[in-house]
């Protein structure tokens, strides 16, 4: 028996002695140092009672050791389930409950906060730094570097991301070992990844774009990453003379053009810039063109199917689309309420089948049902079209989401927060224009007959609830909502009212 992921992605590094991951701090990690600390940690999930199949949360920052735990959940496997550090207790408690995760790693400083929430979900706490000490850390230290492979079989869970959801309540997707295997090897290939690639790798990695795309491709390849704790334009920049390859956002991008460090000579010897997680607005794209010469190549995916389609990396890279469906993947435009197929030209909904779907959402068989045909095809909530040479260009969505710097937040969770605070009769969450998250969050508030809001009142509220990314940037006193003869609020018009009210 075998363990496909584990045994494509790491196994012929065993003994390997190039480097791997690139440090902060000058430290150079090769494959076989990673994989010795990979093996510690397997064992040290052993020591702690955990069994194939368990779940694993972990809300940790970004590190080597972070990155280590993914690995030695895939080796042994454990189902790898990551959480954004910025969560709040309150976020961290439904995931916990949700996923019934026996053991839940978090760092040392936030135990304290954590402790009720685990013990109330029945989930062990451990904890683990970013410079490897806590006790999940130091119990790692004494274990031995070699780790006997647990066999899984394709289908077999791997990881459970978490995605917001239109009712508020966020859903597992549940990817298989098949999954992120048979992407992690379409993405390799066709991007032409190679042993000789340095990824800068500077997005989190508790998210598909930088856990799967990114790390995959590379463990895959046999190249290394400069890995990086978070985004910063001009470290990138000098970094760039020594990596051959960049993943990134948007904003990474929009605010890379405005750095006049970013050059045709500073970027001379990268042979690629990939984005993805949100629109790439077409000026973006031919500015970055025109300082350094590169094209940016943009491709499109969901935590529910990894990538699904990608610009070509020798064709023409067409700005303002996502490319192609990659090799192996179907993609249609479908009539958002009868099903049926659209021509070539035609906008719809976006459909997609292939090895890259995902099992479905974890204890939630009718919101499976809803999204994910029987015959496979999973319905992804954009809207788009296929224009006259197979380009795929996604026009809008059919999901009230906002994504906020490759962030995804679903309004629903903010508003139902929103209409609880005193004196809130109801209110509406919309996404506005900002020209470095793409997006950004606004509150419309409708107060009850003769109530006076406490607009402070309500953001500390938001505060205490919610990860800081998904706070609204502006709260608005409105006197009503608008609404169609069905009674629906018509965002559309909410958002061109107020589209420079952050400019
Ligand atoms: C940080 N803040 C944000 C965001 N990030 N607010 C809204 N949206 C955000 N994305 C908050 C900070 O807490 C801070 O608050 C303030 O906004 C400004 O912080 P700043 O220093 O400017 O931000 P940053 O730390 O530089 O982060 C911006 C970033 C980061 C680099 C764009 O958000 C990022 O790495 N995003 C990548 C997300 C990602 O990986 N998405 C992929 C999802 P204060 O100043 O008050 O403290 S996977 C996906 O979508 C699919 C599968 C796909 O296709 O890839
Ligand atoms: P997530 O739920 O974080 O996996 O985000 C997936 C969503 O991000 C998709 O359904 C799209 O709406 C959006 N997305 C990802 N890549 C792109 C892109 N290149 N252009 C436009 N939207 C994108």
């Amino acid at each position: 028996m075998t363990n496909p992921l584990f045994d494509n992605c790491f196994k012929n590094h065993v003994g390997k002695n190039t480097p791997l991951l690139h440090l902060e701090n000058k430290k150079t990690l090769t494959h076989s140092e990673f994989l010795d600390l990979a093996a510690q940690m397997a064992n040290a999930f052993l020591a702690v009672g955990l069994n194939p199949g368990d779940r694993l949360a972990i809300q940790i920052d970004k590190s080597e050791y972070a990155l280590a735990i993914y690995v030695a959940c895939i080796q042994s496997g454990i189902v790898f389930l990551p959480l954004n550090p910025a969560y709040t207790p309150n976020e961290v408690s439904y995931f916990l409950t949700n996923s019934s995760a026996r053991l839940m790693v978090c760092e040392s400083e936030n135990e304290v906060a954590l402790r009720e929430v685990a013990c109330k979900s029945g989930s062990a706490l451990e904890t683990l730094n970013s410079d490897g000490t806590g006790t999940l850390g130091n119990m790692a230290l004494s274990m031995p570097k070699v780790f006997s492979t647990v066999p899984r079989k394709r289908g077999d869970l791997a990881a459970i991301l978490y995605t917001s959801g239109t009712t508020g309540r966020s859903k597992g997707a549940m990817l298989t070992q098949e999954n992120l295997l048979s992407n992690a090897e379409t993405l390799k290939n066709y991007w032409k990844f190679s042993n000789s690639d340095v990824l800068l790798h500077a997005l989190p990695i508790f998210h598909t774009h930088g856990l799967f795309v990114a790390s995959n491709v590379i463990f895959m390849s046999g190249g290394s990453m400069i890995f990086l704790p978070r985004f910063d334009a001009s470290q990138l920049i000098d970094l760039m003379p020594q990596a051959t390859v960049l993943m990134g956002v948007p904003t990474f991008y929009t605010r890379l053009i405005e750095n006049p460090q970013l050059s045709v000579k500073t970027t001379k010897n990268m042979r690629l810039f990939i984005s993805g997680s949100a629109p790439l607005l077409t000026e973006t794209h031919l500015k970055f063109e025109k300082i350094t010469g590169h094209r940016i190549l943009e491709r499109y995916g969901m935590t529910e199917t990894n990538m699904n389609t990608s610009n070509p990396y020798e064709g023409e890279r067409r700005a303002g689309t996502v490319g192609f469906p990659l090799p192996n993947i179907e993609l249609k435009i479908t009539n958002p309420i009868t099903g049926e197929n659209l021509a070539n030209g035609e906008i719809g909904q976006i459909e997609v089948r292939g090895s890259n779907v995902f099992a479905g959402y974890w204890r939630m068989e009718d919101k499976t049902r809803e999204d994910l045909r029987k015959d496979g095809f999973f319905i992804t909530g954009d809207l788009g079209l296929i224009d006259a040479d197979g380009y795929v260009q996604i026009v809008g969505r059919n999901k009230d989401l906002i994504i906020s710097g490759g962030y995804n937040i679903y309004p629903k969770e903010i508003e139902l927060i929103l209409d609880e605070q005193p004196g809130v009769l109801e209110s509406a969450v919309i996404g506005v224009p900002n020209s470095d998250f793409g997006e950004s969050v606004v509150g419309c508030l409708i107060p009850e007959k003769g109530a006076v809001l406490d607009l402070d009142l309500i953001q500390k509220a938001i505060c205490k609830s919610l990860a800081k990314f998904k706070h609204p940037r502006k709260l608005l006193i409105l006197k009503k909502l608008p609404r169609n003869t069905m009674g629906k609020v018509q965002k559309n018009l909410l958002r061109s009212q107020f589209k420079e009210i952050l400019s």
